[in-house]
């Protein structure tokens, strides 16, 4: 079989740590398997004009690690810039807060041509190669002016957004084109898939076909949902280690008969924190018999920092939980605990596995891995319930869960109601479903099916 080539912004890591996630895990299996190549950024930012310094090594028997720096420039305008302050926002259906900077496009493109270029001479002739993220939606591209003819496939891990949206970023249809360069673009949902070829189709003049193709140029693209997976069998054997049962029990002491509602999120405008501590205060609002009873932990590390629009976004959450705990906390109960720490995946499992409910209500998610890795978390016999946003792509294999809308307080407030009293028959049929889904849906299977796909491309 064909070597599998990876181009990801960050590479790495390839051991387990106790702190990557499952798409790290997931990437190094299927490198492994074939022999591989992980390719990306470094992480370092060194003077202008050593861009070109390509770090080798790191890597295993199996697969090897290539890295290349970004000079002060490229940081700014690629990955601080256009992918962070422009596409994030945009691909989240926020265009009031993205920002349209020329240089931040010109930066982008540049980034996206140096990292092709250097790649370039490291590919072998039945090389395959996987493109991830909005770092790098111009990757094929430019890999196929350097008349690179190997399979390459993309995948998306944020949402793709409806195309009235996407048509307010300035030279969208330039960025599209640019993507059917690719032999496969996957998605994490249908939605995000279809909105893709929609856009195509509506502005690229694309021919839909078989569901999802797309003709174009003399060429053919597979643009479909690969929805992620975690690896769920690995996430819940992390809930049973020594370090995770001290976590659960040392939670569960401070709670003495309480319920806890967790939240884990990376701080970021996407993830609906503010909306989520309303309506959490609403729950204490509107079913006072939660007081004194229910508490939330939030565990939400900060994230891109150096921009305001997260700035802003840790100040409100101060704020609110300072408000919410001023008002209704208790000699003995605080009502929202609001951590900002990072924790290994072993402590993470232990803490989900305390908490009765997981209220995951981002404004956009392109799937989230919390809602899967509190599932994976769970004790069968005494499972909790997810309280679950329909705008997360996990939403659409998880009808099980309680399905909100995060705008509305009221509707959460309600659902979280719900799930703190939902009898343990019911609480264990839901989980049962949810919880065999993302088994034989893990990232192993995600990996496989996406690879696969492109494999079929290159023999068409
Ligand atoms: P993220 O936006 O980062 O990922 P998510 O899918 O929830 O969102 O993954 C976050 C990961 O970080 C989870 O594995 C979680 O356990 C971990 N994490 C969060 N807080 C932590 C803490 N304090 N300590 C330790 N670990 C913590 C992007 C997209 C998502 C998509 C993923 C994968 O935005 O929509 O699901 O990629 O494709």
């Amino acid at each position: 079989m064909s070597r599998l080539v990876v181009v990801s912004n960050r590479v790495g890591p390839l051991k387990d740590t106790g702190r990557a996630g499952g798409l790290a895990v997931a990437l190094v299996d299927a490198l492994t398997e074939t022999g591989g190549l992980w390719f990306g950024w470094s992480g370092d930012v060194s003077e202008e004009g050593t861009f070109g310094n390509l770090k080798q090594g790191g890597g295993t028997r199996k697969v090897a690690m290539a890295t290349v720096d970004m000079t002060q420039a490229d940081y700014d305008e690629f990955y601080a810039g256009y992918a962070n302050r422009t596409l994030w926002p945009v691909l989240h259906y926020r265009l009031d807060l993205a920002d349209f900077d020329r240089r931040f496009e010109e930066g982008y493109r540049r980034v996206n041509e140096r990292f092709a270029t250097r790649l370039r001479p490291l590919l072998q002739a039945d090389d395959i190669i996987w493109v991830h993220d909005y770092h790098f939606l111009g990757f094929a591209a430019e890999l196929r002016a350097m008349e690179v003819g190997n399979p390459i496939g993309f995948f998306l891990h944020i949402p793709f957004p409806a195309p009235e949206v996407l048509a307010g970023l300035p030279n969208a249809e330039r960025l599209v084109r640019r993507m059917l360069a690719y032999d496969v673009v996957g998605f994490q949902t249908r939605r995000d898939a279809a909105n893709f070829r929609r856009f195509a189709v509506e502005e690229l003049g694309a021919v839909e076909r078989d569901g999802d193709k797309l003709d174009i140029a003399g060429g053919t693209v597979v643009a479909r949902a690969f929805p992620i997976g975690i690896d769920a069998a690995g996430f819940a054997r992390q809930a049973t280690t020594p370090e995770a049962r001290r976590n659960t029990a040392r939670t569960e002491k401070l709670l003495v008969g309480r319920q806890q509602i967790i939240g884990v999120d990376r701080i970021d405008y996407s993830k609906g924190l503010p909306e989520r501590f309303r309506a959490f205060g609403r729950l204490l609002e509107d079913y006072p018999e939660n007081r004194g009873k229910v508490s939330l932990m939030q565990v939400a590390p900060p994230s891109r920092a150096e921009l305001d629009a997260y700035a802003e976004i840790r100040r409100e959450l101060e704020e609110l939980s300072g408000n919410i705990n001023g008002r209704f906390a208790d000699l003995d109960w605080t009502p929202i605990r609001y951590m900002t720490r990072s924790f290994t995946r072993r402590a993470l499992a232990g803490l989900y596995r305390a908490s009765r409910v997981a209220l995951v209500t981002p404004l956009r998610d392109g799937m989230n891995l919390v809602a899967k890795e509190y599932v994976a978390a769970q004790r069968a016999e005494d499972p909790g319930v997810v309280v679950l946003s329909r705008f997360a792509g996990a939403a659409e294999g998880m009808p099980e869960a309680l399905i909100v809308n995060p705008h509305s307080a009221e509707g959460v407030a309600s659902s979280l109601q719900t799930a703190l009293n939902m009898p343990l028959d019911e609480r264990r049929s839901r989980w049962q479903a949810i919880f065999d889904r993302i088994c034989q849906n893990d990232a192993a299977a995600w990996a496989t099916s996406f690879l696969e796909t492109l494999r079929g491309r290159a023999t068409n």
